[in-house]
């Protein structure tokens, strides 16, 4: 059976990301969908976005994209990102890992990898976007400033009307463990900081998890 696997936030903690992709395997007839923020705050988001390429060769990769990966998007490409500000969240992290001064020289296939990332995914009984979203909207009509930067802190979305659970992440779950609310589970489990990178199979619950290290969480559960 196809399985249908999701990778939370990663923010340029290769070693984890290697981690969870030796211990889940996945095979070409696979979905992974990945949730955004491969860049900033950890140490390596160059070696992060190598291994997403590498890894759409492999499997069915969906690439969402995430806030942070929209404030690289629009600083490589001259928008108005306050570049200070980006620094500040992390940004100084990224530009370290390329040994660059700005996104604007970082290797064109990684940028081309960040503009083909998606806003949301869907399938049959869930659906994947980065932060959060809007109950009584269509996926196709969600604000771009609610899928990649509302926070679940601060308002919980409630059941979204397609009836179909959600799978998110950007809220960091500083205890380590996903925040699973029934009709969303947010699996972003602060792997920049001291928890994990989290992997998981949505239709049968079953969890990857590492450190920064790439160490695995022997018991999830
Ligand atoms: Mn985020």
């Amino acid at each position: 059976m196809p399985r249908l696997l999701a990778i939370g936030d990663i923010h340029g903690c290769t070693p984890a990301l290697d981690a969870v992709l030796a211990a889940a395997e996945p095979r070409p007839e696979d979905t992974v969908v990945a949730l955004g923020d491969y860049v900033d705050r950890g140490p390596d988001s160059k070696g992060t976005i190598e291994r997403l390429i590498d890894l759409a060769s492999r499997c069915r990769l969906v690439p969402l994209l995430g806030n942070h990966d929209r404030i690289v998007l629009d600083l490589a490409s001259g928008g108005d990102a306050a570049f200070g500000d980006w620094l500040r969240f992390g940004g100084d992290a990224t530009l370290a890992s390329y040994d660059r001064a700005s996104p604007r020289e970082f290797p064109a296939a990684h940028l081309d990898f960040l503009r083909r990332c998606r806003m949301f995914h869907e399938t049959e009984h869930h659906f994947f976007v980065h932060a959060s979203y809007i109950k009584e909207l269509p996926l196709a009509e969600q604000p771009e400033e609610v899928l990649l930067w509302d926070s679940l802190r601060y308002r919980l979305p409630g059941q979204h009307c397609s009836g179909k659970k959600a799978v998110v992440g950007h809220t960091s779950q500083k205890n380590g463990e996903i925040l699973d609310l029934g009709y969303a589970v947010c699996i972003d489990t602060w792997v920049y900081g001291d928890g994990w990178l989290t992997m998981m199979d949505v239709d049968t619950g079953q969890l990857w998890q590492a450190d920064q290290e790439g160490a695995m969480r022997c018991d999830p559960s």
